[in-house]
């Protein structure tokens, strides 16, 4: 197993290589119990390790990913044979990394809006999980779109909870993700992709201006961004131009000195994700690397095919690899529709 890697700089390098994207397996014990339920299996330590196990030993962890979002429980959690899940990742030459906010709680006097919570102790928190092996974390804010949200309030407070999380990481020699998530599948979600545009711009250039404030190096993190793309329930946008708008949207607005920027999947479909990174990476001259950090969009087949049978273990391998090669190819801009027919 190689040394971890250190420099911020070079870790966040590391987490965009070419062709390898970020497995978000950073679900909390209430929204894994979710997606066990749509399989019929009950959400137990034991069942949850099972699960990340099976996915941290696939062959396409050590081919596609370049770093895992883990949930505290899982950070600490040891696979059948004792080895810790940390071990598993490292050995498959990916990179350990833990969500440390608290989750999203009503933000108070804005109605239906949300404030991350988690900054307290943060920095003790950033140290231990330094010693279990993490060299980068995950903080994710989240804006909801309506006629008359978001409000500046909230985009303002979420934003400054996102740049001192990130300034405290640097501090630990942790990369930040900054995840300012605008939901696509929020309510009413039947806004338009331009709205969604206009949203995202705000909100991207009001995170960057306070990451300056809080003296965040944009050489050491890397942002998770929505992509621009119309709501849930609205209707969809062709797949060339979420990319001509994504694109567009992140170049008004993202300094070239971040090093990379990996998708959220927010409630796409697995083949949506993965067509629009790769129109992005293949029509576009970037300033900085584009992929994924899907938790969705990559889980969702595996989850299916495993179905919490323990003989099942290797067909969810299988689709796990399937998923995480198809946005391979999307971050080098080389994914086509009959790749996954081929499959
Ligand atoms: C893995 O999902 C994460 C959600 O965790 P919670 O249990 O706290 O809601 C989520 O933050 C995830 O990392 C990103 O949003 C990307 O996931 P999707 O599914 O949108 O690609």
């Amino acid at each position: 197993m190689a040394a971890p890697i250190e420099r911020l700089e070079d870790i966040a390098i590391a987490m965009v290589a070419d062709g390898k994207g970020i497995l978000a397996a950073d679900e909390s014990s209430a929204t894994i119990k979710k997606r066990f339920d749509t399989i019929g299996l009950a959400s137990t330590e034991e069942s949850r390790r099972d699960y990340r196990e099976m996915l941290f030993r696939s062959e396409g962890m050590k081919k596609y990913i370049s770093g895992v979002i883990l949930y505290d429980e899982t950070i600490r959690q040891n696979a059948a044979d004792g080895t810790p899940l940390a071990d598993i990742i490292r050995q498959a030459g990916s990179i350990p990394g833990i969500k440390v906010d608290a989750g999203a709680k009503p933000l108070a006097a804005f109605p239906g809006e949300t404030i991350t919570e988690g900054l307290d102790g943060m920095r003790e928190r950033l140290a231990e999980y330094y010693a279990l092996g993490a060299r980068f974390a995950k903080w994710r804010g989240v804006i909801s779109i309506s006629d008359s949200l978001p409000t500046w309030g909230a985009v303002k407070q979420n934003a400054q909870a996102l740049a001192r999380y990130a300034a405290l990481c640097q501090e630990a020699g942790i990369v930040p993700i900054v995840e300012p998530e605008v939901l696509m599948d929020g309510k009413p979600g039947d806004h338009s992709i331009d709205r969604c545009y206009e949203v995202t711009q705000w909100v991207l250039k009001t995170v960057f201006a306070e990451l300056y404030d809080a003296r965040v190096i944009l050489e050491g993190m890397i942002l998770k961004p929505n992509m621009v793309i119309d709501g849930k329930n609205a209707r969809k946008a062709s797949v060339e131009e979420v990319a001509e708008k994504t694109v567009r949207c992140l170049k008004s607005t993202v300094p070239a000195a971040v090093p990379g920027i990996a998708f959220l999947s927010g409630g796409q479909s697995d083949e949506e994700a993965t067509a629009h990174l790769s129109a992005m990476n293949a029509n576009f001259d970037l300033p900085w690397k584009l992929t994924f950090s899907y938790g969705r969009a990559l889980q969702a087949a595996a989850l299916k095919a495993w179905g919490g049978k323990p003989e099942n273990v290797a067909a969810g391998q299988r689709a796990f690899t399937h998923r995480a090669h198809m946005n391979s190819l999307a971050a080098l801009g080389g994914w086509e529709p009959e790749l996954e027919k081929a499959a």
